[in-house]
């Protein structure tokens, strides 16, 4: 038996996900993350290495990696990429100018083959400021729909209002849960046949 699918058979056990959160800075990553803990968000500065936090949700442990999207960060999100079962691309949808930047960063992750397999939720966040760009309209800016390699999903979302947050961690654990734990063992079909409470604190 390989190495890993010791792993995989050991994580199946343990119901644990790892989840990478990614984007350019002041996307919102950190703010989505502290608003799904209940806490404080306005206390938010930017991350200049990375934070974890642990969530169990639906039964699953989810380890979410919370990374700095300054550009001089971006050559170290490398150092993330080993065992990652979703990535969560954060879009600050206001951000008109830096689209394009936008687009390219994630499509070079996308290449990674540490990354292969792991399910891409787009979170188009900030859609609480006038003139937001729709999701709609980020879809085809990032070029989404030339994604084949990846299973991807785009929810627009805001830290602010909590809008959608906790859907779209529900899509992710449903996508990651139904390829790695079903998929596998039984290929059974909806993961979260109820809608799954608001994780813990999360306050909307
Ligand atoms: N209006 C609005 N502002 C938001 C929203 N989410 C985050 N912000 C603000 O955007 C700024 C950046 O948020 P962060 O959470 O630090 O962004 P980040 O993606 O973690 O940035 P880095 O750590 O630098 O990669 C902060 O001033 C937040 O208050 C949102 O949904 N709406
Ligand atoms: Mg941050």
């Amino acid at each position: 038996m390989g190495l890993l699918t010791i792993i995989r058979k050991n994580r199946r056990k343990e119901r644990e996900m790892r989840i990478l959160f990614l984007g350019l800075d002041n996307a919102g990553k950190t703010t989505i993350l502290k608003r799904l803990n209940g806490e404080d968000i306005m206390a938010v500065s930017p991350t200049l290495g990375f934070n974890i936090k642990t969530f169990v949700h639906e039964g699953y442990t989810l380890n979410i990696w919370d990374v700095g999207g300054q550009r001089t960060l971006r050559p170290y999100w490398r150092n993330y990429f080993e065992q990652t079962d979703a990535i969560v691309w954060v879009v600050d949808s206001g951000d008109r100018l830096r689209m394009e930047d936008c687009k390219q960063e994630l499509h070079t992750l996308l290449q990674e083959d540490r990354l292969a397999g792991a399910s891409l939720l787009v979170f188009a966040n900030k859609q609480d400021i006038r003139g937001a760009m729709a999701s709609a309209e980020i879809r085809t800016a990032l070029d989404l729909d030339g994604i084949k390699s990846h299973q991807w999903s785009i929810m627009s979302c805001s830290a602010v209002t909590g809008h959608n947050i906790l859907e779209g961690i529900n899509w992710v654990v449903e996508d990651v849960a139904g390829r790695i734990y079903y998929g596998a063992t039984s290929g059974s079909a909806p993961i979260l046949a109820q809608p799954p409470p608001l994780a813990q604190q999360f306050t909307a």
